[in-house]
């Protein structure tokens, strides 16, 4: 064995860090069960100095489940569709002024695939282009965030549900962020994916906590960006509500993963929510990413009446 665990932060709470795993290493049982059972108890990995190569990212991946194809067409990687390309480069994917400064990449807090009703359980991401300032992959722990909520808010939120749709452009969700996003060019995503979303993306329905099957605690299951109302309660309350939860959440302790080529990161998408700092808008950031399918089996489709 050639790698070492070491705690990600002291005061984080979450996370570890697995220093100079190897293709070697993973093909050892106990050594993928050790893996396993960190990152259902303790959300986030962090691997440094690795050979990152796309096959070593996709048989990592593999240690914790199946991949499934994302079904965001426009993403998925021509000769290798268990990685999703990211790329960010203001050309194809948009320029975005956050705060008043013009950035690329910024993604607010969100799971990953809340906008469908199986939410997939993780995720390995590398850098194959890294920005000389910011994209920065930021991390919030809801496992955390659940135990941090005042009791009356934990017992007000026990039964309540979320409904969220895609969202295509980071300045249009309601919760993704307080910061002020002006779009100045229009990504190539949101002019595809935009037209056909009511058909292709119509909204969900999830729950607001749910328990998490391997270690019983429960999980606090916001994404901020894309969550539309809560269900039943798209009015003012029902909205002071949400914001409150919100606020909450982003106020938790967070880790921001500043990237190297050596590096790979692999959450537990049904606990921890993460985004994307803006990054230098005249450069290029390319990101890949697999997806570990699961189906925690507690999200819907929102029903017709529902809807009204
Ligand atoms: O680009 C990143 O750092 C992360 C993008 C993201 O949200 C994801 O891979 O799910
Ligand atoms: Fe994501």
């Amino acid at each position: 064995m050639t790698y070492r665990i070491n705690p990600l932060g002291e005061e984080l709470g979450f996370g570890r860090e697995v220093v100079g795993l190897t293709p070697g290493d993973i093909e050892r049982e106990a050594v993928r069960h050790e893996l396993r059972e960190h990152w259902l108890n303790d959300g986030l990995l962090v691997f440094r100095d690795s050979e990152v190569t796309p096959d070593f990212q996709i048989a990592l991946s593999q240690v914790f489940g199946e991949l499934e194809i994302h079904p965001v067409r426009e993403l998925v990687t021509e000769g290798t569709p268990e990685l999703i390309t990211l790329v960010s480069d203001q050309d194809k994917e948009g320029l975005f002024e956050v705060d008043g400064k013009p950035s690329i990449a910024f993604l607010p807090w969100h799971s990953d695939l809340v906008f469908t009703d199986r939410i997939n359980h993780g995720g390995v991401l590398t850098a194959q282009r890294i920005s000389s300032w910011g994209g920065q992959t930021g991390f919030i722990d809801q496992v955390q965030a659940y135990a941090l909520l005042p009791e009356d808010l934990k017992a007000r939120i026990e039964n309540l549900e979320i409904v969220y749709q895609l969202t295509v452009n980071p300045g249009y969700s309601r919760y993704g962020t307080k910061s002020r996003v002006r779009t100045i060019r229009m990504s190539d995503f949101e002019k595809s994916v935009g037209p056909r979303l009511d058909t292709d993306f119509p909204p969900v329905v999830h729950p607001m906590v749910f328990t998490q099957p391997d270690t019983g605690r429960k999980v606090l299951n916001i994404s901020p960006f894309g969550a539309l109302h809560i269900l039943g309660q798209d009015d003012a309350e029902g909205h002071a509500l949400l914001q409150r939860l919100v606020d909450h959440l982003v106020a938790c302790p967070a880790y921001y993963h500043g990237w190297k080529p050596s590096e790979m990161l692999l959450w537990d998408n049904w606990r921890m929510v993460h985004c994307v700092t803006g990054a230098a808008p005249d450069e290029v950031r390319i990101m890949q990413r697999t997806t570990i399918m699961g189906d925690y089996g507690l999200g819907r489709k929102l029903r017709m009446e529902e809807a009204a």
